[in-house]
């Protein structure tokens, strides 16, 4: 047979077109795309149903090293196997550097946590949080040589975050060696200041996260991210963005013709502030992540950007942290007060399903822009793209099959380790029939179907968002 597989009567979507073809798929990839091909070893009937790429999930983390006791709920295993069973069949986690420590060691750490685990593919993007002259010089231009060819910088967390003048040395290298900066973009001193008189007054139940992060204080720290990339002159990533302040910033910046893309998560079109509760009962600590969520003018503004160009990307931001021992109640039962919290929520599941539904079916995006925020452009930013990212022949036959019928997100289905969803009781129009990850079925619509290991490593090439920089410029 000339095919290992053909799935047949497929209605196709990339980011540009819709058209109803068969696909073959030989070795992983996809090698023909027509009208009645021939058989292929194995077939599948997609029967008319909606056929997407497979979802890039740009920004989630995954066994990223935490300062004991904390620790994340999901490694590359359960990680990945909720990343397929939702549609997503590549992500791109963070290997982070911890002050002091090299960059080369924190990313060979963290190949140590991904072999042999993950069931999809994978790259890694790096975090950058001591960049010593060895790292800036030698370590992160060999690293991005190397197919890392992104970095995460932070405006905020002591652990993290980085002065305007590092910051301009590291967007200085990612100009020089093409490689593409994401920006955490928070006010450090103005939330350290806002969380020290709630705590000094006693405010400290996890509501309050969202009172230690107004809108003002993402607002302040988007401006600068763009005044620093605009003086560096190099493209940027502003990572997820919450609401209007930021969003007018970003707005701001492109009508200037300046490069500065955007991306965005669900937590910002599905949650308030009012999920961090109402009262100082501590279950909100489920829904403490940074920037927090605001409130419904909010997500409409969001939504708003999601269709008409402004964001780029549409990530999960899946950060696994346990309610019961880690977010909201330490190891022995105590209340965490939300200075400590570990900020994030989990998501590398839903994400799709959540927008596909609330998006596509409820008439806010097309189904083409679904899959340019959700798989295209995260492959084109982190130089994916055409391999990931699209359906056209020689790309992986990394599929996902849309069932589009109603469904309850209940965390008790869901393939993650985390204790919780923050979605739990939210009503879904469709959910992946069928996940396709390099031609083999690994979520078939009731059940997971292991490939630890089989996730291969990608080394990435340049960002293709934009043309390449001549040489003269
Ligand atoms: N930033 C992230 O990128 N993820 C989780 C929490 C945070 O602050
Ligand atoms: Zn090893
Ligand atoms: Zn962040
Ligand atoms: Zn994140």
């Amino acid at each position: 047979q000339a095919f290992d597989l053909v799935i047949r009567n497929a209605r196709i979507a990339t980011a540009s077109d819709c058209f109803e073809a068969d696909i073959a798929v030989r070795d992983g990839r996809i090698v023909q795309l027509g009208l009645a091909l021939p058989p292929g070893a194995r077939e599948l009937d997609a029967a008319h149903r909606w056929v997407t790429p497979g979802g890039v999930d740009a920004h989630c983390h995954l066994d990223q090293p935490m300062e004991a006791p904390v620790r994340m709920a999901d490694d590359f295993d359960s990680g990945t196997r909720a990343a397929a069973c939702g549609g997503t069949t590549t992500v791109i986690p963070f290997a982070a550097q911890q002050k002091g420590q090299s960059l080369l060691a924190a990313v060979q750490d963290y190949h140590h946590r991904a072999e042999g685990r993950a069931h999809v593919d994978h790259a890694f993007h790096l975090i950058v949080s001591d960049p010593t002259p060895q790292v800036l010089n030698e370590e992160l231009p060999r690293l991005i040589a190397e197919g890392y060819t992104s970095f995460k910088i932070y405006m905020t967390y002591d652990d993290l975050k980085l002065d305007d003048g590092q910051i301009l040395d590291v967007l200085e290298v990612a100009r020089r060696h093409d490689a593409m900066a994401m920006i955490h973009a928070e006010n450090a001193d103005c939330i350290e200041w806002l969380s020290k008189r709630l705590e000094a007054s006693g405010r400290t139940a996890p509501r309050f996260h969202a009172h230690a992060r107004p809108l003002l204080v993402e607002r302040e720290a988007t401006h600068r991210a763009i005044a620093l990339s605009e003086l560096v002159d190099v493209p940027i990533m502003i990572v997820h963005v919450s609401g209007r302040e930021a969003v007018e910033q970003i707005r701001w910046a492109r009508a200037q013709g300046l490069n500065v893309f955007a991306e965005t998560c669900p937590q910002y079109l599905f949650l308030t502030a009012e999920d961090l509760g109402l009262d100082d009962n501590y279950l909100g600590a489920r829904c403490v992540c940074s920037p927090p969520p605001r409130n419904r003018a909010n997500q409409d503004v969001i939504w708003r950007g999601l269709a008409d160009g402004l964001f780029t990307i549409f990530s999960s931001d899946h950060a696994p942290f346990s309610y019961e021992g880690t977010q909201g109640k330490k190891p022995g039962g105590e209340e965490v007060a939300f200075r400590h919290i570990p900020n994030g929520i989990p998501g590398i599941e839903t994400r799709l399903p959540l927008l596909y539904s609330k998006g596509v079916l409820e008439g806010r995006i097309t189904i083409n822009r679904f899959v340019e925020l959700t798989s295209t452009n995260p492959a084109k930013a982190y130089g994916l793209h055409p391999r990931k990212g699209t359906i056209a022949v020689g790309a992986d036959a990394d599929l996902v099959v849309w069932d589009e019928s109603p469904r309850t997100i209940a965390n008790t289905q869901l393939h993650h380790a985390v204790d919780y969803t923050p979605y739990e009781g939210m009503e879904l129009q469709a959910w992946p029939a069928l996940t396709l990850a390099g031609g083999d079925v690994v979520w078939d619509g009731r059940q997971f179907h292991p490939r630890p290991g089989a996730g291969r490593f990608l080394r990435r090439g340049r960002p293709s968002l934009l043309p390449k920089r001549s040489a003269a410029a």
